[in-house]
């Protein structure tokens, strides 16, 4: 709306920084799921980190062993190459069709921890997700399952966001393709203006893999920005 006596107070502009699974497990060369080129989100991160956000938190992917996403849980799967289809504990008529993957990011492993070069220091919270053995989570807000959500697959995250009055959410980490999209897109669907910078980003299905979700996170209404300040089209 235009306002031309200036009358309107500016709209609030209180942005927090959110960082993605950026974890040992998802980085090369050692780790069990690296993405292609996953270490270089961090040097992007860490110059986001020395911004002043009103929030900076991370999420971690946090599974127990045994966790459902593991192709090991499975009879007969195979990492990357199987999916299973996993049923919502408190409603088997809620199901989704889930890829398998490498044991990867268990609780007191060192695949678990961040990135070693990254600035931890200057993140505030940490989130830890996907530690309900029966249930995938991708999403840092919440699993895909819904009907009921389950208490043990949502995160404190949006309350996190809401008592800090963050308004605005730039997205970096782990991977574009999957967590970082689920992450972003319920950000977006939960009423933040949404970004994700997209230098900080790299995927399970390298470019080809990000330019898909990239296309999709654009029509759920997630800008996608450069670390230079500028909305790429
Ligand atoms: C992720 C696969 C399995 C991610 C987590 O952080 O993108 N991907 N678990
Ligand atoms: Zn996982």
């Amino acid at each position: 709306m235009t306002d031309p006596a200036g009358t309107q107070p500016p709209e609030p502009f209180r942005p927090a920084l959110l960082i993605i699974d950026v974890q040992e497990d998802f980085c090369p060369p050692h780790g069990a799921l690296a993405v292609p080129d996953g270490r270089a989100v961090v040097p992007v991160a860490n110059a986001l980190l020395a911004l002043p956000f009103v929030y900076k938190i991370a999420t971690k992917d946090h599974h127990p062993p045994g966790h459902v996403s593991f192709a090991s849980s499975h009879a007969g799967a195979a990492p990357f190459a199987s999916s299973t289809t996993i049923a919502n504990p408190a409603n088997a008529a809620e199901t989704y069709e889930t890829r398998l993957w490498p044991e990867h990011c268990v609780a007191g492993t060192p695949g678990n921890a961040l990135a070693r070069e990254l600035d931890a220091a200057r993140v505030e919270h940490v989130v830890l997700k996907g530690l309900d053995p029966r249930v995938e989570m991708y999403s840092a807000f919440r699993s895909p399952l819904r009907d009921p959500p389950l208490p043990s697959a949502t995160s404190e995250l949006a309350y996190i966001l809401r008592a800090r009055g963050v308004t605005d959410v730039f997205v970096v980490g782990l991977a574009g393709d999957y967590c970082v999209f689920w992450s972003a897109s319920d950000c977006a669907e939960d009423g933040w203006r949404t970004y994700v910078v997209e230098e900080g980003v790299r995927s399970v299905g390298g470019q080809e893999g990000w330019e898909k979700a990239k296309r999709e996170l654009e029509g759920k209404g997630v800008r996608i920005v450069s670390a230079d300040g500028e909305e790429i089209e």
